[in-house]
């Protein structure tokens, strides 16, 4: 008889081979005005597809990040403001989610309600969510960094809650390339839309520019006094007189930004939550890589713990690549090696 593991894990890798999302096309909007002489030969970081003005491909270029104002309509966020407090309720569960309460919150304080969740991850079979990772006005942009054949490899929905006083809110400097074992980075991007005001009253992200043209650093937990978040890792080694940039961002506004870019998010310093939805692209002829021998083998441990535990496989069933290619899916185009 099959073993209840292997049945598990069938179904797992049963996933990956889901239909799309369904067929998105990208129109040019942006005026590009380029001047006819001018060679797009000098872009590492972004294609020439006509959707980018040459200031806004300049900005990325050297910055790492670029916002968009005003991109995702109030409407949408008000539905997955009302999908993500139905997760939080427990009336819908979609597969798959990761439900996550702030390390301040002790698991027998857990009710189901949105004031003790303070992330949902891996939302892409809540259809209603997984719509943000599809909507075309942010599809257009993610073009520009990933190529035509897109794939969505991680959700998130943050409700950064009102600081216990812990400071377990912040959340440390980090890049996100070293959560993800595929490449070339350049092919990655992360788009993140405040789905309210954020300033650094509550808690915005904050970036250091320019970041993007270093190298992936090693990272671990920080050394917090009231605790840190579970997977919360950050940058041992960054220095302290970098540039810091906090991103004032009202709701709609939508920052793309690069997996090496360094960023994190500062204490909330409010009564309320500040939420914001985001998904990390990748082009879909990216590859996997193997992370043995590198700073990334602690995370990569980290996450297939998570996963046998979450889904009961017996240990070294799932691979690091296999959480990757089960929560990914495809959002246009054609996928390829993800
Ligand atoms: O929204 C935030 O507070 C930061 C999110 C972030 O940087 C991440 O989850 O990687």
């Amino acid at each position: 008889m099959e073993s209840r593991a292997s049945v598990r894990l069938r179904v797992v890798l049963s996933h990956l081979g889901r239909p799309s999302a369904g067929l998105l096309v990208a129109h040019p909007t942006a005026e590009t005005a380029y001047p006819a002489n001018f060679h797009t030969q000098q872009f590492q970081y972004t294609l020439d597809n006509n959707v980018l003005s040459l200031e806004q491909r300049k900005f990325y270029e050297d910055n790492g990040f670029l916002v968009i104002k005003n991109l995702v309509s109030d409407a949408d966020i008000e539905r997955f403001r009302m999908e993500f407090e139905r997760i939080c309720r427990e009336e819908v569960k979609p597969p798959g989610i990761m439900i996550m309460r702030d390390v301040s919150i002790a698991k027998s304080e857990f009710v189901p309600d949105e004031t003790v969740v303070s992330k949902v991850q891996d939302f892409q079979e809540d259809e209603e969510l997984f719509r943000y990772c599809t909507l075309p006005e942010i599809v257009k942009y993610v073009e520009c960094f990933t190529g035509p054949n897109i794939m969505a490899m991680h959700t998130m929905l943050i409700n950064k809650p009102p600081d216990t006083g812990k400071k377990t809110s912040r959340h440390p400097l980090h890049q996100d390339l070293h959560y993800f074992p595929f490449r070339p980075s350049d092919s990655i991007v992360c788009a993140w839309t405040a789905m309210e005001h954020t300033d650094r009253n509550n808690g915005c992200l904050v970036v250091i520019p320019g970041t993007h043209k270093g190298p992936l650093k090693p990272h671990a937990y920080p050394q917090w006094e009231g605790g840190v978040n579970l997977m919360y890792h950050g940058i041992q080694d960054y220095e302290e007189d970098n540039k810091r940039v906090h991103l004032v961002m009202e709701k709609g506004d939508t920052v793309f930004f690069h997996p090496l870019l360094i960023h994190g998010s500062g204490e909330n310093k409010t009564q309320g939550f500040r939420k914001a939805i985001s998904c990390h692209y990748a082009g879909a002829n990216c590859h996997y890589i193997s992370v043995k021998g590198t700073s990334q083998e602690i995370i990569e441990k980290e996450v297939v713990e998570l996963a046998d535990k979450l889904y009961g496989i017996e240990k070294g069933a799932v691979q690091f690549q296999d959480v990757w290619s089960f929560r990914a899916r495809l959002v246009k185009g054609e996928r390829i090696n993800l």
